[in-house]
């Protein structure tokens, strides 16, 4: 039988791409000394793309249209705007990301995050270091106590945010499009009015048209001078320039952020400042859960090319048999 053709347009973890080299014929792009002219000259054979969430191009309709026996995108995450999973639907393309496999990673990281920005751990590992404990103690921090968190998209992820933060004591509140049903932290229908209520937001939200700038200079208005941002969605959820904004004039009193609007470029405004804590979108970046997320990424292939259909498609391309 036929290895099916998979096209990659960037590296994986080594563990995910020897599993796809078991099963597939895979197309590593990038390895070409001209991709552009590699990828015309395989196209018409791609049945299936590996997309990393390094790729540097978009699989949109520039992409489609350049491979004609494309049946199926497995992506790497479970944010997939890298995706045009609208236009893959009218295709007849199948999209799937993977969801589940890092919640629990992404909200440890989003709890440590929002832990470290309001008591300066990084700041006072960099105190130590600089040898300043020998002058005079670290000065004291912000605190969790007390706080009223707004959780942005309660969903998957946004939902084992929530658990852990039951265990810290503190008034959990969420915004999304719709009331949940079973859900007993407080609802706000508008973000403005939750920004009004609490005193630190934590965005984890798909990112995409549909949630961009959600977070802009009137929500960090409202959230006011002792709040705290946390960004684990997407940095296109928050107006990027509002958020520098907001933090240079005290609007509102520190961001933890691990994503940003241009990565891997971050402003130089925001490096400049102390008082904000800045990661490099590691928040499922552990050993553990990417080799999950890429052992999901490879089931996704093998399963739609044995003929059971994918295992986790996105919303978009529903799997109708
Ligand atoms: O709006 P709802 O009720 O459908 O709630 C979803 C919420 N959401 C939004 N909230 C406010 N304004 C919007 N325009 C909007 N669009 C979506 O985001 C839902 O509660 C949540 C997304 O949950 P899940 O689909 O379960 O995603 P998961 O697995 O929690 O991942 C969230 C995102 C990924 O897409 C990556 O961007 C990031 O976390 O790693």
């Amino acid at each position: 039988m036929t290895r099916p053709d998979v096209l990659m347009l960037a590296p994986m973890l080594p563990a995910t791409m020897d599993k796809l080299d078991e099963a597939f014929t895979v197309h590593r792009i990038w390895e070409a000394s001209d991709p552009d002219a590699a990828l015309r000259e395989v196209a018409p054979r791609i049945r299936g793309i590996a997309l990393s969430t390094s790729s540097p191009r978009r699989a949109d309709t520039a992409l489609f249209d350049l491979l004609p026996n494309l049946e199926i995108i497995s992506g790497f995450g479970v944010g997939y705007d890298n995706v045009d999973a609208r236009e893959a639907g009218e295709r007849g393309v199948i999209v799937t990301n993977t969801p589940d496999v890092l919640n629990d990673e992404v909200a440890d990281l989003a709890i440590g995050l929002l832990i470290a920005t309001l008591r300066q751990i990084p700041q006072s590992d960099r105190y130590l270091r600089a040898g300043r404990w020998l002058e005079k103690p670290f000065p004291l921090s912000a605190t969790l106590r007390e706080r009223k968190i707004g959780i942005i998209g309660l969903g998957r992820i946004g939902k084992a945010i929530a658990q852990r933060l039951e265990g810290f004591g503190v008034h959990i509140a969420y915004h999304g499009r719709t009331r949940q049903d079973g859900v007993t932290y407080a609802y706000h229908p508008t973000l403005i009015g939750m920004a009004e209520a609490v005193d630190v937001l934590i965005a984890i939200t798909p990112g995409g048209a549909g949630t961009r700038h959600l977070v802009n200079a009137d929500v960090l208005r409202a959230l006011g001078p002792q709040g705290v941002l946390i960004n684990v969605a997407r940095g296109s959820v928050v107006d990027e320039r509002a958020l520098i904004e907001a933090l240079k004039s005290g609007t509102i009193l520190t961001a933890g952020l691990d994503v940003f609007d241009d990565e891997p470029r971050v402003p130089q405004e925001l490096i400049d400042m102390d008082h904000v804590v800045l990661l490099p979108h590691v928040a499922s970046a552990s050993v553990h859960t990417r080799n999950g997320m890429g052992q999901l990424l490879v089931d996704n292939l093998t399963s739609w090319f044995a003929g059971k259909g994918p295992v986790t498609p996105v919303p978009e391309t529903p799997w109708k048999k």
